[in-house]
């Protein structure tokens, strides 16, 4: 058998882009070209540029430290070498060092043993040959089709199924190439701004949107390209329903490929979400299963127990073999870098700073190591990505600069993990978070972000003056600190596809026109999730009947009641455009949730919308046991003006004699009129409430004279004792955030059980949108653990009351 390659097509699909006569030279034979030309395109780049006079072979580095007072590097190599330079750049690849072998005895055995990390150049001929290949990762799944071809018997032995989909190789397609070739600089731009380094359509749909046949069609089309990465869904990667369909979907096409059903089974991959790990391309893979002289030990049932001189034992049986195929993957991403013994500033050692997980900015450079740079390190899209386009984009970049700051580092380690945390990948036991080699730390080691979103970054912080990197210079140290990513990675995306659609500000539309606008934008949102029932029904209201919209738990009653406003500035919204948020809030406390409308501005100015929200709490406090609720107190809720509403109906509770009100949960509330908070100042434009349209919400709602009455300005009452208990919910990009914290201070002055809780990186209007900015599900977690406990605390509340 020639040497394989377990190639992702990296190369194949765009090799080196600098130089676009090498590009109109080389002609690749196939996708997925194997190790034999790509060792020749190797040697054709290295001959053209005339490399080799560069490049000292058969080296090994094996220790580096910064020489603080003469800013230098020195690195010392196996041969006795020293190399004093100003920069040290490691480009030690991200799959290079292999995991030690962990299996007891394996250095025992006395016949032929291969690893494919290290396989013969020569190749290596199985003819008549008993082959025991341990692992199914990638390099299982390419290599074992092309051993059992040889083999006189082959035993596979699986510990964790993988997925794996035809490669379909063979030459590229005639259209594909021929596009490239009329326009290079098009295919070369879009790859650099995609996600994956591989230009292809974004997917926009969801998966549980479509119906049964539409989603089988697309998993079919993904299943019949030979692409490692092709679209299917926008939520396959952070929704385990959607990720499921397409499991089930992989599970049936093996069981139709694999004849026996107990083999079939086997190797159907469960207990992870697909792509979660490293998702395979096959040639026969599932196929060769099929042949009388292969067959699959699973390990998840009988572990390895021992290797010896002949054999290889589980808990099950022993089996006896000429050779031993080693597939058993790498110590990713992190393992060759702190292989070298490398020191930087002070005597710190990268690898005892990285003992806890790798901390770099942008997965360049890292804190401690001047002028030190790594070519896809952890924190960039790396093994993500066409691993090609992300070294050409490092490799421009590292020509530059020079040491990050604590700060900067800090925060893109956060934004590296806030958009891992957003999908399904920390769930599964991958080499993408360290989980195959023992003691490794748990961390999610690539950018997940996309290849297109890091380069941004990257380029962003140029433009703002090296942001976050310290330069240091005989004339002193120069340095701009900062944070490149703050915003939360889905709040982000929400924002640029808002600002992508060009639509015109809120306050420039009359409020029957916003109104309108704000109903249709509600149609988009996906539905939140399922509850018992919804129903819909009317109440009296101070002047007339309001609507409410009533959502019950699926677990049995009688629940807790909590009394919702909507947000909207008192001008906009109502039951359907908090929808989803209801539901969310109904399934997380596990309360009915009571949704009340309220009349509107400017056709029902301040005091209108009070009135009807004292009305609707007293009707429904009236109506609990009636509406299949607890009796007892009821607690409150609200967005914004909604929950302002919220808070400013418990003073009229408490000074009116009741109803009883166990608790109140504000998001974002609007508290006082003074428009010139920092808060203000810092997010007043870009993030959705604007400053202009918090003005043009006031000018609808309330007169001047009336501004600072309490009732609207619940942050000036000058009694806020014996309030009920309070979450209050501040966003960082809101411009009422620092109103919202000053509301939970003056409560908590005023002796009222307060718990304030910062949602990092999201907006006055984030945290609402449920099922598209996942990174607000801890958070309304919190909200509804918070309506749970409310919903537990009577005595308290009618102590409270009573006192009042
Ligand atoms: P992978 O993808 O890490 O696969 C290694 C395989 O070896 C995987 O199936 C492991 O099972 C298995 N393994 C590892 N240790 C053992 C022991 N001790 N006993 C039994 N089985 C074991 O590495 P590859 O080389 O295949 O692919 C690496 C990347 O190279 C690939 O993704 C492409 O990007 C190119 P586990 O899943 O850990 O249970």
């Amino acid at each position: 058998m020639p040497a394989f390659t377990c190639c992702t097509g990296c190369a194949v699909k765009a090799p080196y882009s600098f130089d676009p006569d090498l590009e109109r030279e080389w002609r690749w034979s196939e996708k997925y070209a194997t190790q034999p030309e790509i060792l020749a395109y190797a040697n054709y780049v290295a001959d053209k540029y005339d490399l080799r006079k560069d490049i000292q072979f058969a080296t090994r580095v094996e220790r580096a430290n910064w020489d603080i007072k003469a800013r230098r590097w020195h690195v010392r190599t196996g041969i006795g070498d020293e190399i004093i330079c100003g920069f040290y750049v490691m480009a030690s690849g991200c799959l290079s060092l292999p995991k030690g072998i962990d299996i007891a005895g394996a250095d025992r055995f006395e016949g032929e043993t291969y690893y494919t990390h290290r396989w013969p150049h020569e190749g290596v001929d199985f003819t008549g040959k008993r082959v025991a290949v341990i692992g199914t990762g990638s390099s299982g799944v390419q290599s074992i089709p092309l051993i059992a071809a040889q083999a006189a018997q082959l035993t596979v032995f699986q510990r964790t199924a993988n997925f794996s989909r035809p490669a379909c190789n063979g030459p590229a397609p005639k259209e594909k190439v021929d596009a490239f070739i009329v326009d290079r600089n098009a295919y070369r731009q879009a790859a650099r701004w995609s996600m994956t380094g591989v230009p292809s359509p974004i997917a926009e749909l969801r998966a549980l949107q479509v119906s049964e046949e539409e989603r089988r069609a697309v998993y079919e089309a993904a299943w019949n390209s030979g692409d490692l990465l092709p679209t299917t869904f926008a939520d396959m990667v952070t929704n385990a329903t959607a990720n499921e369909t397409y499991c089930e979907f992989l599970r049936e096409m093996i069981r139709s490929i694999v004849r026996d059903p107990a083999t079939a089974d086997t190797v159907c991959p469960r207990g992870y979400y697909y792509g979660t790990k490293r998702a395979c391309l096959d040639s026969g893979y599932y196929e060769t299963f099929n042949r009388p002289h292969v067959r699959l030990v699973d390990l998840s049932k009988t572990p390895i127990s021992t290797i010896t001189g002949t054999s290889i034992e589980t808990t099950g049986e022993s089996l006896e073999f000429d050779v031993i195929v080693f597939a058993t993957g790498f110590d990713a991403m992190t393992g060759a870098i702190v292989a070298v013994d490398i020191t930087g500033r002070d005597g710190l050692s990268l690898k005892e700073k990285w003992a806890a997980g790798p901390k770099t900015y942008l997965g360049l450079t890292t804190v401690g190591f001047p002028n030190y740079f790594m070519i896809t390190g952890p924190g960039s899209p790396s093994v993500l990505s066409n691993m090609m386009v992300s070294i050409e984009q490092h490799v421009d970049w590292v020509s530059e600069i020079i040491e990050p700051t604590e700060t900067a580092e800090a925060g893109w380690v956060q934004h590296v993990n806030d958009c891992a945390d957003i999908t399904l990948y920390p769930t599964a036991n991958s080499w993408y978070m360290g989980a195959n080699v023992p003691g490794k730390p748990r961390v999610f080691l690539p950018y997940i972000g996309g290849v297109g979103r890091y380069r941004k970054a990257c380029d962003e912080v140029v433009e703002q003056g090296y942001l976050g990197f310290r330069f240091q210079g005989d004339d002193g140290t120069q340095c701009n600190d900062g944070v490149i990513r703050r915003l939360m990675p889905d709040v982000a995306i929400v924002l640029e596809v808002i600002e992508s659609l060009g639509l015109p500000p809120i306050e420039s539309m009359s409020p029957q026109d916003a109104r309108a606008f704000i109903v249709a934008l509600a149609k988009q949102q996906p539905p939140g999730p399922a509850v018992a029932e919804h129903l819909d029904g009317t109440l009296p209201g101070a002047a007339g009947n309001l609507n409410y919209r009533l959502y019950r738990p699926t677990t049995a009653g009688p629940h807790p009641v909590v009394v919702y406003y909507h947000g909207g500035g008192w001008v906009l919204g109502g039951c359907d455009s908090d929808d989803p948020f209801c539901r969310d809030l109904c399934v997380r406390s596990d309360s009915i949730i009571v949704s009340v409308d309220y009349r509107h501005a400017p056709e029902a100015p301040f005091p209108a919308a009070v009135e009807d929200a004292f009305c609707a709490l007293q009707w429904v406090a009236a109506h609990v046991e009636a509406l299949g609720g607890r009796s007892g107190p009821m607690s409150v809720a609200g967005w914004s003006a909604g929950a302002n509403l919220a808070t400013v109906v418990c003073r009229l509770a408490r000074d009116n004699g009741g109803p009883a009100i166990s608790g109140q949960l504000l998001l974002a509330p609007v508290t006082d009129v003074d428009l010139t908070r920092r808060s203000y100042e810092e997010n007043g434009e870009r993030y959705v409430l604007t400053s202009a349209l918090m003005h043009w919400f006031f000018d609808h709602y309330v007169g001047p004279a009336d501004r600072t009455d309490p009732r609207v300005a619940p942050l000036r009452a000058d009694d806020l004792a014996n309030l009920p208990p309070a979450t209050i919910v501040t966003c960082e990009f809101d411009p009422l955030r620092d109103e919202g914290a000053a509301y939970a201070e003056a409560l908590t002055a005023a002796g009222v059980d307060v718990q304030h809780i910062a949602a990092r990186g999201h907006t006055h209007t984030s945290l609402t949108l449920v099922d598209v900015v996942i990174s607000g599900v801890p958070y309304r977690q919190r909200m509804g653990e918070a309506l749970r406990r409310f919903g537990q605390t009577e005595g308290q509340s009618l102590r409270l009351v009573a006192h009042a």
